[in-house]
């Protein structure tokens, strides 16, 4: 038995199977372990704890949804609930799971050759290679579709020139999966690290996610061998299906966060007593712990039927990004209501919240900002699209 007893106030738990049961207790009891008790201090040294990769790995935890080759195969309610209980732990964490399965194993497997899947998959899966995704460039975040990368076959190589910008994963990775233009068509590429002309640098001066990895990958005249072109992509709609299964994690993701800043805050202001009495008492901080545990259960309740869907082949990519851009914005509000519940303790890292309130703060921006996905949901709503 852990020590977090999870946030279910209507009762969830009876909802879930015991294969989703399993897979949540298994990855909380983890965190609780394994990385609660060291996160601050990789938080504060701006470093990712890559320590814990084969044991992520060992669990399971690294594209847990996809299967074959060896992959574990669990459905996508204990996959997001697995995201959940990473990102309770550290938003860093959650990238780097969603990164590697999501964002990695993923098109491999979707888009890859066999040789490439057999090769690639389980090694991925052990944490033995890590991997990112780039498709951001300096210029284009919002708008991929314009990017500048691009890839001219040469004999049987393709030479690759452009830049992405921030990368998880991007210095630590043994590969990459590049999105760069061939013919005009944005096609996917594997890029092994040591090839010349690929260099990436780190960037310093995060003051979200510190203990993730976010990088910069250049591409200089890089040759790249013919067989490591991903054959199945086929323009960015490749590139988006990948962002739906990592969009989806996310989703679950912020609830963790979300969790995590509102049990602090509850057992604070239980705690804290100011005018004689605990400021629980207090009518509007109560206001604040119940529109808090509102908007967790809502959010729950919301992860919960998408990943049915998910699981019955009946999402469709605008509900994800309903979830994703409602989840986040209100992890955020969460967290910033529990950082002022806890007054002055709310600014430092005695307690985990101001680490979520500044990690979210990254997630309402990537995987889609939160106004690409209002402007994706309000082309599906209305037929007209803001973008053109
Ligand atoms: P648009 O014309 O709308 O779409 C091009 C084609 O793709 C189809 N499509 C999708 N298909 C699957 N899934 C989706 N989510 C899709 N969205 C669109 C679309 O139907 C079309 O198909 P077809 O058959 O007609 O060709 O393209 P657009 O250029 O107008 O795109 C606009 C927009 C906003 C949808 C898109 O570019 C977008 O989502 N922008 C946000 C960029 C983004 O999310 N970047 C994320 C980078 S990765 C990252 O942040 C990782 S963080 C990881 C971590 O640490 O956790
Ligand atoms: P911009 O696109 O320049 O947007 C700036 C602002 O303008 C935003 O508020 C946006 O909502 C708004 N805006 C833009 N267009 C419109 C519009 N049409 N209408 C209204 N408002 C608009 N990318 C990867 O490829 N791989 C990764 O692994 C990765 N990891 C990341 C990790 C971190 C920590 C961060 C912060 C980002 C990461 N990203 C990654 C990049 C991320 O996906 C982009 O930051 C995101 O897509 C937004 O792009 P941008 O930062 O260039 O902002």
């Amino acid at each position: 038995m852990t020590k977090f007893q999870g946030v279910d106030f209507y009762g969830i738990e009876g909802l879930l199977g015991e294969e989703e049961r399993m897979a949540r207790n298994t990855a909380r009891a983890f965190v609780e372990a394994e990385v609660l008790p060291i996160i601050d201090k990789y938080n504060r040294e701006g470093t990712f704890p890559g320590h814990l990769i084969p044991k992520v790995g060992e669990l399971g935890f690294l594209g847990a949804n996809l299967s074959g080759y060896g992959l574990p195969g669990v459905n996508n309610v204990a996959y997001g609930l697995i995201m959940q209980e990473l990102e309770r732990g550290d938003s860093s964490l959650r990238s780097f799971a969603s990164v590697q399965g999501a964002l990695v194993m993923y098109p491999i497997l979707i888009f890859g050759s066999e040789a490439q899947k057999e090769y690639w998959l389980p090694k991925l899966a052990s944490g033995e290679k890590i991997g990112c995704f780039g498709l951001t460039e300096p210029d284009y975040g919002s708008d991929p579709a314009s990017m500048a990368a691009k890839a001219v076959r040469v004999g049987d190589h393709f030479v690759l020139n452009g830049t992405k910008m921030w990368i998880t994963n991007g210095s630590i990775a043994d590969v990459a999966i590049v999105w760069a233009k061939l013919d005009g068509q944005i096609r996917g590429f594997l890029v092994e690290k040591g090839v010349p002309g690929f260099i990436t640098s780190e960037i310093q001066g995060k003051f979200s996610l510190r203990a993730s990895v976010t990088s910069e990958l250049s591409f200089e005249d890089c040759w790249i061998p013919v067989e490591n072109l991903l054959p199945k992509t086929e323009g960015l709609k490749s590139a988006l299906m990948c962002l739906n299964q990592a969009r989806y994690g996310i989703a679950w993701g912020a609830v963790g966060a979300a969790m995590a800043c509102y049990e602090a805050a509850l057992n604070y202001a239980k705690e804290r007593v100011q005018f004689g009495k605990p400021i629980a008492s207090f009518q509007l901080v109560q206001r604040k712990l119940v529109h808090m545990l509102t908007e967790i259960t809502k959010a729950q309740l919301l992860c919960l039927h998408l990943g049915r869907l998910k699981d019955s082949g009946k999402a469709r990519h605008t509900h994800i990004s309903l979830a994703k851009m409602n989840n986040v914005e209100k992890a955020l509000e969460i967290a910033r209501m529990a950082r002022d519940i806890l007054g002055a303790y709310g600014i430092v890292d005695d307690y985990p919240v101001i680490r979520h309130l500044c990690n979210l703060e990254s997630v309402y921006t990537y995987e889609g900002t939160h106004d690409i996905h209002t402007l994706i949901l309000g082309q599906d709503i209305t037929g007209i699209s803001a973008f053109e």
